[in-house]
């Protein structure tokens, strides 16, 4: 069947194509990391901006590792579908925000362009948890990146923009603003750019929140029998899409398509990571430990569902104070609906990747919140362990620290195994040490008796 393109997109009307002309967008988004979360989250609400005749959010991505992901959107003309899938069937929208797909440095001169842009207002990040790291400043890094493109912009002699993080860190605006600064001050320029940044460049908070599980070949494959063309940009995601950004002049323009502008964001990122993503976490670990392949299946697990639920409402969504719109114990009960939607195949293992980035903001600090509150810590604690034992036992591990942190986790003595992987010194958050015992004490149950069998006893009040 064809290929989508932009002769043919038009004819696919069951797949609600864009009515705009799309030689009408102009680029007024610059985006790094073009993966499947970007294009199900942020390119769908520029997407609903230009169907609502604003034209000006289209978007320039840049992905960095390889260029696969812009070859193959190239050779669609940047279209792709995103089909948002529940219990109720498939909602598909063709999108025609992003209009052009680069690979960084290749492409370098055509982003200095539009960094130069009048028409440019924003630039949006989701390049995961790992690329914010102090020691992944190299002339490669992405800060680094980053301040190239606004250097150009500096030198131009433009205003500045709006750069918002949209990965799942806690202050991701303060963080960005941090990393962005520090490649700044490391080349030595002393021509007024860094106090141009800091006075022009805002760098908002952001949260945000849709599940968007790896693509595969079958889902390509059903989709095109039943839609009658070939999208092998697909995105499958759930109906659920939301954003939430620190109070910003851009709210004049995309608060109509849906995003939220609030005075402080930290609240619902804490809310979001903490009872959202420690939960997943939390669950993909177990679901790799007890061999079940998607998420959906753990969280109705007789055995694993009770504990997931009092891990989220007696401890994960005790941990901080909640944003005052929001009561923690319905929001959990959403999530687990929501990871429970059987239409996703939400693999555990890919959830699972990068435990030693995700974790610090997951799991540890909200341990170490509710050990300073004096609140139960019996469930976080074997989250913890369960993330140890698993990085011990698989051998394919995904993690920029496996290297450094399998073989320690392997250590026989499971004392020396937590103290001596949770004191790891690349790991941004320590866990505090009148938690280590606790942690102790799982890891060796861990090592000598079957998930299922631990968390009933658990529930069952015999541990
Ligand atoms: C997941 C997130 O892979 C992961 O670590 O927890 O990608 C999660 O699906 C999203 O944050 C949901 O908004």
């Amino acid at each position: 069947m064809p290929l989508l393109n932009r002769t043919n997109y038009r004819s696919n009307s069951s797949a609600n194509p864009p009515s705009y002309a799309l030689s009408d967008v102009r680029i007024g988004v610059l985006h790094m990391g073009l993966g499947a979360f970007h294009r199900a989250h942020q390119a769908v609400f520029f997407e609903h901006a230009l169907r609502g005749g604003n034209m000006n959010y289209g978007v320039c991505g840049i992905t960095q590792r390889t260029s696969d992901i812009a070859e193959s959107l190239n050779a669609q003309d940047c279209l792709y579908t995103v089909n948002a899938r529940d219990g109720a069937g498939n909602q598909p929208m063709i999108v025609g925000a992003i209009r052009e797909a680069t690979f960084y440095p290749r492409d370098v001169a055509r982003l200095l362009e539009i960094a130069k842009s009048p028409d440019l207002r924003l630039m949006t990040i989701t390049v995961s948890e790992k690329a914010y790291r102090p020691d992944s400043d190299s002339t490669l890094s992405v800060p680094r990146r980053i301040a190239t493109l606004l250097a150009a912009r500096f030198e131009a002699g433009l205003p500045g923009i709006a750069v918002i993080s949209c990965d799942n860190l806690p202050s991701n605006g303060a963080v960005t603003r941090m990393v962005v600064t520090n490649a700044i001050k490391s080349q030595g320029r002393n021509d007024g750019f860094l106090d141009w940044v800091e006075e022009q460049i805002r760098f908002p908070n952001s949260m945000v929140d849709r599940i968007v599980p790896a693509i595969t070949k079958e889902n390509i494959d059903e989709f095109e029998k039943a839609y009658g063309y070939r999208d092998l940009s697909l995105i499958t995601t759930e109906p659920y899409n939301e954003w939430v950004i620190d109070q910003d002049p851009l709210s004049e323009e995309l608060g109509p398509v849906g995003v939220r502008f609030v005075s402080h964001v930290e609240p619902y990122e804490m809310t979001k990571i903490r009872i959202f993503n420690g939960t997943h976490s939390t669950l993909a670990y177990l679901c790799q430990l007890s061999g079940i392949e998607y998420v959906a299946q753990g969280i109705v697990d007789p055995t694993l569902a009770p504990f997931i639920t009092r891990l989220q409402e007696e401890e994960l969504s005790r941990s901080f104070t909640p944003p005052y719109d929001l009561d923690p114990i319905e929001y959990a009960c959403t999530i687990r609906k929501r990871i429970s939607n059987p239409t996703l195949l939400h693999r555990s293992a890919q959830i699972a990747m990068d435990g030693s980035q995700k974790l610090p903001q997951r799991l540890f600090t909200p341990a170490n919140d509710l050990l300073a509150a004096g609140l139960p810590t019996t469930r976080i604690t074997l989250a913890i362990a369960a993330w140890l034992h698993y990085l011990a036992t698989n051998a394919a591990v995904s993690d920029p620290l496996a290297p450094q942190l399998q073989p320690i986790a392997r250590n026989r003595d499971a004392a020396a195994a937590v103290e001596q992987t949770l004191r790891a010194e690349q790991l941004v958050t320590r866990v505090d040490s009148a938690l280590l015992p606790a942690i102790t004490k799982w890891l060796e149950k861990l090592r000598c008796q079957p998930v299922h069998e631990i968390l009933l006893e658990l529930e069952r009040g015999s541990i």
